[in-house]
């Protein structure tokens, strides 16, 4: 494929509220952007690395390391027929997931603008809008939970996901749910737990939730399996799943009955688009998961989502909660609960230059 130059942006976007996990807390989308640049037309990636590696082992300084002094050469060094050779590429380097992700997506999106196609077109998608939910980190008080909940059900999203820790569970599910009895309502609990926990966990079970996301530790899947054993609520893994062949091993050993995908978490849209194919084959629903993306990332959601197994709502909330102002035309807004596949070629919006350069805050170019 046709590629002049790589250009690697660090963008900053104050979000509109704190979002707090059990892991910690963001205040500001702190990014990679990464542009491929064909000449007339380009082609964008996000990254969804963070400042500390807490959600993942990656960071923006890692990522920017990777792309800069491995991944960008991988592509000099030999010529790209399309997307789909990339991963073929950059397999020799090992991990580094959302780093190679984010040079993934930005070819994706060239490749399909050169097109004239839609990326869901390209990658066997089926709907025309994609259903969503929300999640809601940890608030201040029960009840500044309960208005965030009100809100959010008002607004029509599908399903709604609470942020949990340690001694802070059940009371919020229980606040929720007397409030909400028909909602569908799931928990998040960023790895927070051991097997000790078990009965913590086991007492969500008297909530009927959708699933419980993501209890123990990232590398946990066999402790998954023997909690799932205890529980009556599903499990939904998110950490835990890296690629396919950890899918399939999930799958095999019954540590989760739902999966979250997320473009970057994986290493990309090829690998994601795999997770969805062995969970289908498995009979295991998955939804597509968030990580405050702006709009570059958010389309790039809504595309994959598209493909038939992304039965569940996923995080693809409307881009105007988290931002006053998005970096994209037209803006991603869901309306009860529906989130539309934006029209365009590739992730389907355009990217709004003189936007971009006022989040920016650096900017590295390469030749390819
Ligand atoms: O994009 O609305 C969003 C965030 C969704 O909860 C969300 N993401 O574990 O699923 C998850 C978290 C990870 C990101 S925390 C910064
Ligand atoms: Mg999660």
């Amino acid at each position: 494929m046709r590629l002049r130059r790589v250009i690697l942006r660090r963008v900053e976007m104050p979000l509109r509220f704190r979002f707090r996990t059990s892991f910690g807390e963001t205040t500001v989308k702190r990014f990679l952007l990464v542009e491929a640049d064909a000449g007339d037309l380009s082609g964008w990636g996000e990254c969804v690395a963070e400042d500390a590696p807490l959600y993942s082992e990656e960071t923006n300084a890692s990522a920017s390391h990777v792309l800069r002094e491995f991944l960008v050469p991988a592509l000099r060094a030999r010529p790209l027929e399309g997307p789909e050779a990339f991963p073929a590429l950059v397999a020799p380097i090992r991990g580094n997931r959302m780093a190679k992700a984010a040079l993934e997506a930005a070819l994706w999106d060239l490749a399909a603008r050169e097109k004239g196609a839609r990326l869901c077109d390209r990658i066997g998608g089926t709907r025309g809008s994609v259903p969503v939910g929300v999640s809601l980190g940890l608030q201040p008080s029960v009840g500044a939970l309960l208005d965030l909940v009100a809100k959010h059900v008002a607004l029509g999203y599908r399903r709604i996901k609470l942020k949990i820790e340690p001694g802070r569970d059940a009371d919020l599910v229980a606040a929720v749910r007397e409030r909400f009895p028909a909602i569908d309502l799931t928990v998040d609990a960023n790895a927070a737990y051991t097997l000790a926990d078990a009965p913590a966990l086991r007492a969500l079970d008297a909530f009927g939730l959708d699933y419980i996301e993501q209890p123990l530790g990232h590398e946990d899947l066999w402790d998954h399996a023997e909690l799932a054993r205890v529980l009556a609520t599903p499990i939904c893994l998110d950490e835990s799943i890296r690629s396919a062949a950890d899918a399939a091993v999930a799958a095999r050993i019954g540590a989760a009955r739902v999966v979250n995908v997320k473009i970057g978490r994986v290493g990309g849209l090829s690998e994601a688009r795999r997770i969805h194919d062995v969970c289908a084959e498995a009979g295991i629903p998955v939804w597509c998961g968030g990580m405050l993306e702006s709009g570059v990332g958010r389309a790039a959601n809504v595309q994959l989502a598209t493909l038939p197994n992304f039965t569940k709502p996923g995080d693809t909330s409307s881009a105007s909660r988290y931002f006053d102002e998005d970096i994209v035309e037209p803006p991603l807004e869901s309306e009860n609960g529906e989130m539309p596949v934006p029209p365009g070629s590739g992730i389907g919006v355009s990217v709004v230059r003189e936007r971009l350069e006022r989040y920016t805050v650096a900017r590295e170019e390469f030749s390819a």
